[in-house]
């Protein structure tokens, strides 16, 4: 992408309406803009950056074997009153009349309209198991909207629906949606931690809240300092092996870590007193078991083995997508602006042309573009006649992770500037050695 012929709405003032440092930043960087309290649009830039998100959560659901599909947004209140949510999820829920006097709601979850599908269609355990899930907007009437996308009203959110014949099923479900979410976050360049939560209007009593600790976080957490030394990394997981699964979340959530709903003084007090911490952290997903909460009055059952109809033991699972733009940039920031890591980087390196109309940086800048775009890489040029500083400014406050810098006096050499925006370290080099590093960081293959 040329930036003369994007659509970058940066701010040079910072907004006085935002308090926390995500939010200043996504409109600053031109991410996104507030059409009403809690509601925002999505300009390009942060559209990209969710769109980025979405990809890794579905490349890790697939890979945990759950299957993709859409649910509507405006949904009947009549299976919401099977359930008994209808009454009580209270002024949360936006509820909607339509021209024939039917009342509607605008999904703030889907556990009714997904058991309402399962139940017109599975019939027998051998369908089973089955997980089914979604990325879809999402609306909840919050009293205070605030920090941008981080509380807003409608957000977009991952919920993905396991249906299990046993208890032992849904568990190991619980455990395989507790692993791929480690990986996911992990993915994102975020270290996200599995603390015990309270489940609220979901309902049920296993539930794993994920927190990524910053000092903005909405939650009070407690927990043992040695958590934050766990690594999920690269390892191959079968997701298919209760073993392996039940071994992982056993690792991870072995240690005390909790949210101030449940914390317990006296077992946080067995902690060695060195390594008790107690911070705050933005929560960015979490993972219930409920059992036959829904099932039971929807009529969701299937025929055992017997030809017995029992209900189906089930769990959800939601990560909170748009929320984890904010949760990233107060992970990943300094005061000149977000610091994307490479996982969902919007544009995967920027290139600063500090002589725009010079034949020669302006060929080079091309040839750079072109080389880049070869290998299905994203890069973005800064091709607009502005001063170095101005340019410099743009991509500091936009967070891409490399930049490569072109100018006349660097060309003399046979060199550009790569420079990484974590670390502030530049490195001359010539712009084939540019593209081959940048191609080797996101792990391509170069063309040689
Ligand atoms: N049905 C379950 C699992 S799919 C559910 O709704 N879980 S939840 O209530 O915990 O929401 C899932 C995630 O959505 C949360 O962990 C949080 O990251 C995100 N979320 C919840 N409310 C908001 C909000 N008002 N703004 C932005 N994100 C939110």
């Amino acid at each position: 992408m040329r930036l003369s012929r994007y659509f970058l709405p940066v701010l040079k003032e910072t907004p006085s309406e935002a308090q926390i440092v995500s939010h200043r930043y996504m409109l600053r960087a031109g991410m996104i803009k507030q059409s009403s309290a809690g509601i925002y649009s999505w300009l390009p830039l942060g559209f990209k950056v969710l769109r980025k998100i979405e990809d890794i959560i579905h490349e890790e659901q697939k890979r945990a074997g759950h299957i993709p599909m859409l649910m509507p947004t405006i949904q009947s209140a009549d299976l919401w009153r099977e359930s008994g949510r209808y009454d009580d999820y209270g002024e949360e829920m936006l509820r909607i009349r339509d021209r024939h006097d039917r009342d509607m709601l605008f999904t703030p979850t889907a556990e009714e309209l997904i058991t309402d599908i399962f139940r017109s269609h599975v019939g027998s355990y051998k369908d089973l198991p089955l997980t089914l899930y979604q990325i879809q907007w999402k609306f909840r009437d919050e009293i205070r909207p605030r920090f941008g996308v981080m509380r807003g009203r409608e957000f977009y959110m991952k919920d993905g629906y396991n249906f299990d014949l046993t208890k032992e099923d849904a568990l190991h479900a619980y455990n395989r949606h507790l692993v791929s979410y480690l990986r996911t976050y992990e993915r994102m360049g975020l270290q996200a931690i599995p603390m015990r939560a309270d489940s609220g209007p979901i309902g049920g009593d296993d539930t794993h809240e994920f927190l990524v600790l910053a000092e903005t976080g909405e939650s009070e957490v407690f927990y043992d300092s040695q958590i934050t030394e766990l690594k999920f990394g690269d390892r191959e997981i079968d997701y298919d092996s209760v073993e392996q699964c039940q071994a992982v979340l056993e690792e991870f959530t072995s240690r005390y870590a909790r949210t101030d709903e449940t914390h317990d003084e006296a077992v946080f007090a067995e902690v060695p007193e060195e390594r008790r911490r107690t911070a705050r952290g933005i929560e960015v997903g979490q993972i219930f078991y409920f059992g036959t909460k829904y099932s039971e009055p929807m009529g969701a059952t299937v025929a055992d083995k017997d030809g017995n109809q029992v209900p189906v033991h089930m769990g959800s699972h939601g990560i909170g997508v748009s929320r984890l733009l904010g949760a990233i940039i107060e992970a990943s920031h300094d005061d000149k602006g977000i610091i994307w890591p490479e996982g969902v980087t919007p544009f995967h390196c920027g290139i600063v042309n500090l002589k725009q109309g010079d034949d020669e940086a302006d060929a080079a800048c091309e040839k750079l573009y072109a080389a880049l775009s070869a290998l299905g890489l994203e890069p973005l040029y800064d091709d607009r006649s502005e001063r170095a500083g101005a340019k410099f400014a743009t991509m500091d406050l936009i967070g891409l992770p490399w930049r490569i810098t072109v100018g006349p006096r660097g060309l003399k050499n046979g060199v550009v500037e790569l420079t990484s925006r974590r670390t502030g370290e530049s490195e001359e080099l010539a712009p084939e050695a540019a593209v081959e590093r940048i191609a080797q960081i996101y792990g391509v293959a170069a063309k040689g």
